[in-house]
C-alpha cells in the first residue's frame, strides 16, 4: 500500500512561529512521526508540502496513477479552493483531511471545508495526531477496500 501525504501552505513555518495555535512541532518532527507509522503498518509514504496550489493539484494528480490514497491538510486551501476539490474528485482516489487545530471552533470562514464533501473524513484538532489518527483511518479505510 502506498500513501502520499499533502501539506498545504505555510505548513513549512511549524513549530517556528505562532506556537500558541500551531505548536512547537516543526514540520519534520510531523513527517518522522508520520513515516515510523508507516513502518510500522507497512505502508510506503511519500510526503509533500508546497505553498503553491498548482503544485499541490499537481501532486494530487501524479498520485493517481501511484498511491491508494491521499492524507491531505490543505491548510489555507481548505476554505477557498474548488481547485483542489476538483483534484480530489477528480483523481477518485480515498482522501482523509486533517487539521492540526480545531477548524470548527476558531473563525467562522475556517468552518467551511471545500474539501470535507469530497474526503472519506476529517480528523481536526488534535495537533500530531489528527495526522496519525488520520493516517490510521486512511490505512484502514483502503485495507477494507482490498
Ligand atoms: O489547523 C490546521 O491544520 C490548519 O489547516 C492550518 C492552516 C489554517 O489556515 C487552517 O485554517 C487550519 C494554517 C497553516 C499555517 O501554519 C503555520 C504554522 C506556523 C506559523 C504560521 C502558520
Amino acid at each position: 500500500m502506498r500513501i502520499l501525504v499533502v501539506h498545504g501552505p505555510n505548513l513549512n513555518l511549524l513549530g517556528t512561529r505562532e506556537p500558541g495555535i500551531y505548536g512547537t512541532l516543526t514540520l519534520s518532527e510531523v513527517n518522522r512521526a508520520l513515516s515510523s507509522l508507516a513502518d510500522e503498518l507497512g505502508v510506503d509514504v511519500t510526503l509533500f508540502q508546497s505553498n503553491s496550489e498548482s503544485a499541490l493539484i499537481d501532486s494530487i494528480h501524479s498520485a493517481a496513477a501511484s498511491c491508494d490514497g491521499i492524507l491531505i491538510n490543505p491548510a489555507a486551501y481548505t476554505h477557498t479552493s474548488v481547485a483542489i476539490r476538483d483534484a480530489v474528485s477528480a483523481v477518485g482516489l480515498p482522501v482523509v483531511e486533517v487539521h492540526l487545530s480545531n477548524i470548527h471552533s476558531r473563525e467562522k470562514f475556517r468552518a467551511r471545508s471545500f474539501i470535507a464533501p469530497v474526503a472519506v473524513g476529517q480528523v481536526s484538532g488534535f495537533g500530531l495526531d489528527s495526522y496519525l489518527l488520520g493516517f490510521r483511518a486512511l490505512f484502514n479505510h483502503i485495507k477494507k477496500g482490498l
